[in-house]
């Protein structure tokens, strides 16, 4: 098994070392094969490690790789012309009543294949890639029905394969009410969502299940028949909730031991104590916030007050964050919203893996995976706190580059 030693490192460990971002200064680590064997300050550096090369980091910051917990990167087509509607004065809501929104996202995927699926993801994939990120979600949903559906898990599936990133899917189905469902969803979810789920389970394309809980979308009693075939299948579930209104979607996915409840921007005290009681994590979206103008906050002090796990991710998607940067999250996170850069990093790599449910990944520990990411930065707020630098110095997945 490949063996390697990084020393002369400040490592922004995210351990509960007592230390802001669990940094070990004068670090040393070394992996085996694809996992972290030690960890530590190099003057204790056992025996067994020592006679290996030594890579000299030169005192650079390295942190978890990391992790994009809630992208729709797999879509066909683009939404520049409602992004000019938008600022003409059209609402979110408005351009989705009108057919536009989600629903013309669909029909572009609908004419896409698998191989143009995997095509046009694969740029927005590699620019997270290039920014440090070693795992991300991929979620379904702009297919709306049986084939499409597949298509999309398939294509998120292979992007796993073919680039040095770890890929979760979640099953989408019930992201909006296709156009020859319209004012049927209940008939949608029965005939469609419901027997293309059990489907993809079948291929082993899906690892978890998330739904859209709102006005516009799917209600919490539709939600529930989703999460109910979730449970069926053994699978864990996600939500989209409380993005645009609150329909207690967040409580309603606590209540299925959810992994994550996502947005969360008009989340009550009743949802954050349901959320808390149940241990999901919160990942805010501020890709989605700020380009939808939105001017409600996420419940923030609410949620450290309950100690409710935050995550961040980008949200990356054509219509409602046409983001594909993780560190500019870190900034919109911390700008936004009123996180801690130590939050924020935290954010994107333990809470997210928690989001995830990826137990070997998100901190500097050893045991878990080498999943790495070396920065030309000194102090880790230097992540959060510029806007449009990339200073990634490398990256390095499964121990290899
Ligand atoms: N909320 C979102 O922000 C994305 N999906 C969702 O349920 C937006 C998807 C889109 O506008 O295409
Ligand atoms: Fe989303």
């Amino acid at each position: 098994m490949s063996q390697r030693l990084l020393t002369n490192a400040r490592l922004a460990t995210l351990t509960g070392n007592g230390e802001p971002y669990g940094l070990i200064d004068g670090g040393a680590l070394a992996i085996v094969g694809d996992t972290i064997a030690w960890i530590g300050e190099a003057a204790h550096l056992p025996f067994r490690y020592s006679a290996l090369h030594a890579e000299d980091l030169d005192g650079r910051l390295v942190t978890p790789g990391l992790i994009d917990c809630h992208t729709h990167v797999v879509f066909g087509g683009d939404r520049a012309r409602e992004f000019e509607m938008r600022l003409q004065g059209a609402t979110y809501e408005e351009v989705a009543r009108a057919g536009g929104g989600i629903v013309s996202t669909v029909s572009a995927t609908r004419s896409a294949s698998e191989d143009d699926l995997f095509q046009a993801a694969l740029p927005r994939v590699d620019t997270l890639i290039g920014e440090g990120v070693t795992a991300i979600e991929i979620k379904s949903g702009y297919g709306l029905d049986r084939d499409t559906e597949l298509r999309m898990l398939r294509a998120a599936r292979r992007i796993g394969k073919e680039r040095p990133v770890l890929v979760r899917t979640s099953f989408l189905g019930a992201h909006a009410i296709p156009p020859e469902y319209k004012n049927r969803a209940d008939a949608y979810l029965t005939e469609v969502c419901l027997p293309t789920l059990e489907a993809a389970h079948a291929e082993g394309l899906v690892d978890a299940v998330d739904g859209f809980c709102e006005g516009i979308a799917f209600s919490p009693e539709q939600i529930a028949r989703v999460f109910d075939k979730a449970k069926e299948l053994g699978l864990p579930v996600k939500l989209h909730a409380e993005q645009l209104s609150n329909l207690g979607g967040a409580a309603l996915a606590a209540s299925y031991g959810a992994l994550s409840a996502d947005h969360l921007e008009y989340l009550d005290e009743a949802g954050i104590k349901a959320m808390a009681a149940s241990g999901s994590v919160a990942v805010l979206l501020p890709g989605a916030f700020y380009t939808l103008r939105e001017t409600q906050q996420p419940p923030l002090d609410l949620l450290r007050a309950h100690n409710v796990p935050v995550a961040l991710a980008t949200d990356c998607n054509p219509g409602s964050s046409p983001l594909a940067s993780l560190l500019l999250t870190l900034n919109m996170g911390c700008t936004l919203f009123r996180m801690t850069p130590e939050e924020a990093l935290a954010g994107v790599t333990r809470e997210a893996a928690r989001a995830l449910g990826l137990d070997g990944q998100g901190t500097l520990e050893a045991g878990k995976r080498a999943d790495l990411a070396v920065w030309n930065v000194s102090h880790p707020a230097e992540l959060s706190y510029r806007i449009g630098f990339n200073s990634l110095h490398k990256r390095i997945f499964g121990g290899s580059e």
